[in-house]
């Protein structure tokens, strides 16, 4: 059997009917289970009357619209095990037994063919965060398809439109807060902005195996009293209030802590690209870099019109793409937790002499810190000017009677988004107005579309950071039809109950 012929029964889920054919080729796997739902597709789930499906016509003519290139495979183990962060070893799940996973890169156009192999001892998925791909890879369990089952296998298929930094992680539980993530980077074909090197840095707070589970932190959590009681360690004044809800014992750059840090080289005098990437469950990140402003060239993959900073605020799920022209030295490049004890931390190291120690904290982290009214798009992915077709208005609500979250004063589970779809249309220009009603700042992100920041002006995004009595419109063209999670990237939050979806109508 080829392998298109059982990814298409993978894709159906066709738990009896397929456990025979999938025994031919896999002899020691078993079928994927079908967990949920009695509807026709796909895999059991149940998609309501009115609503584009996501293996529907609709979403196989949108893939068919970006002109799938060549394709890509890659195949990626999650996996429990002992992960080495630098000196200390510790039990977790990742990708493979490495931390960041190992890195995707294709090309703009370039078809993403991914096996997930789950060896976990539990269900999980695969999402691409940031991608505007087929909605039937998109990795929302029981809303795009069925979890894959300890033990299982499901290949995702999709192809990667526009170039960027983006990344990947499983949209199941709170397995991001272990070692579940990786870059995944989309070359431009036509790159325009010239630089000597370029390095990738993933930012995560980190608990697992030192200070219990993330499941634990999760039912702890839970069983309190409500936010702001749990285990905040401080306000911030950038995000306007408690910097999260955890208290993470560590806080990693790929991978690593501070006392056995990254170490980045390059010539004095030469450009950097850096890729940053907030992987973190419950920290905004402030980055600054030793002795060096930066250039912002892209916000969560899609360029803007070049701005100097001194220093960049990441919500999670937030990634930035920066220039930097490197001095002569030995610079640290610092993550500073906000709102909380501790930082990230690595090196630049272009020349001799002594590094800094991982206590150092660079002038530059308080200095400038970009905000989002100063970047602008550049004009290739600029947003036609007109007005809305819809404004949709999400609160974002919860977090003061127990340890409860939500879109609008409903806490959602994944198991329920199909009940709960908010409608949109295809071709219409949505707008949505994220009015922040809790005491907590959150990072808001859409699947499978990138919007725009504050108007059609503002720049591109996926994640947007609405801090604590704001609100944040963003918008977007309803050009991917499907099923799409819209959800805080606090992922303590989403597994709380603020998980939202849109659903394009038939
Ligand atoms: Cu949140």
């Amino acid at each position: 059997m080829t392998s298109t012929s059982r990814r298409t029964l993978l894709r159906a889920g066709l738990a009896a009917g397929g456990a025979g054919l999938l025994g031919a080729c896999d002899p020691d796997r078993p079928a994927p289970t079908v967990h949920h739902g009695s509807g026709a597709s796909p895999g059991g789930l149940a998609i309501p009357d009115g609503f584009v499906s996501p293996t529907g016509a609709e979403v196989r003519a949108a893939e068919a619209s970006r002109k799938p290139g060549r394709v890509r495979d890659f195949r990626l183990t999650a996996t429990a095990g002992k992960v080495d962060l630098g000196g200390r070893i510790v039990d977790t799940w990742s990708y493979g037994g490495r931390i960041p996973g190992p890195p995707m890169r294709v090309t703009a156009g370039e078809v993403v063919r991914a096996t997930l192999v789950n060896r976990l001892p539990a269900e999980t998925t695969l999402h691409w965060h940031g991608i505007a791909l087929r909605n039937d890879a998109d990795g929302a369990p029981h809303l795009t398809q069925p979890p894959v089952a300890s033990g299982a296998e499901f290949t995702y298929e999709f192809t990667a439109p526009h170039p960027g930094t983006y990344w990947f992680h499983p949209h199941s539980g709170a397995q991001l807060d272990r070692g579940l993530y990786a870059p995944l980077l989309v070359d431009d074909p036509q790159e325009t902005l010239e630089y000597d090197g370029e390095w990738t840095v993933v930012l995560d707070d980190w608990l697992d195996g030192v200070a219990g589970t993330p499941d634990a932190a999760l039912a702890k959590l839970q069983s309190g009293p409500g936010h702001g009681e749990q285990g905040g360690e401080g306000n911030s004044d950038v995000l306007g209030g408690p910097g999260g809800d955890v208290t993470h014992p560590h806080y990693l750059l790929n991978g690593r802590l501070p006392t056995s840090p990254e170490t980045f080289r390059a010539r004095p005098g030469g450009r950097v690209r850096l890729r940053l990437i907030n992987a973190g469950a419950d920290t905004a990140f402030r980055v600054a870099l030793g002795g060096h402003r930066m250039t912002v060239t892209h916000t969560d993959g899609f360029p803007v019109k070049p701005v100097k900073t001194d220093a960049l605020l990441l919500g999670m799920g937030e990634r930035y793409d920066v220039l930097v022209d490197l001095r002569d030295g030995v610079f640290p490049l610092v993550a500073l937790a906000e709102g909380k004890k501790g930082a990230a931390f690595g090196l630049v190291r272009t020349g001799g002499g002594t590094a800094p120690k991982p206590k150092v904290r660079p002038a530059a982290l308080n200095g400038h810190i970009v905000g989002y009214h100063e970047l602008e798009p550049a004009d290739s992915v600029r947003l036609d000017d007109r007005q809305p077709d819809q404004v949709i208005q999400m609160e974002l609500t919860g977090g003061t009677t127990g340890y409860s979250w939500g879109f609008n004063g409903r806490p959602l589970t994944h198991e329920q988004l199909t009940e709960h779809l908010v409608p949109i249309r295809a071709g219409e220009l949505v707008q949505l107005d994220l009015v922040n009603a809790a005491h907590m700042w959150h990072p808001i992100h859409l699947h499978g579309h990138t919007f725009a920041v504050g108007s059609t002006a503002g720049p591109r995004k996926d994640t947007v950071n609405v801090l604590v009595e704001e609100t944040v419109s963003v918008l977007f063209k309803a050009d991917n039809p499907g099923l799409w999670v819209l959800h805080c990237h606090n992922v303590y939050h989403a597994e709380s109950g603020m998980t939202a979806a849109l659903g394009y109508r038939k």
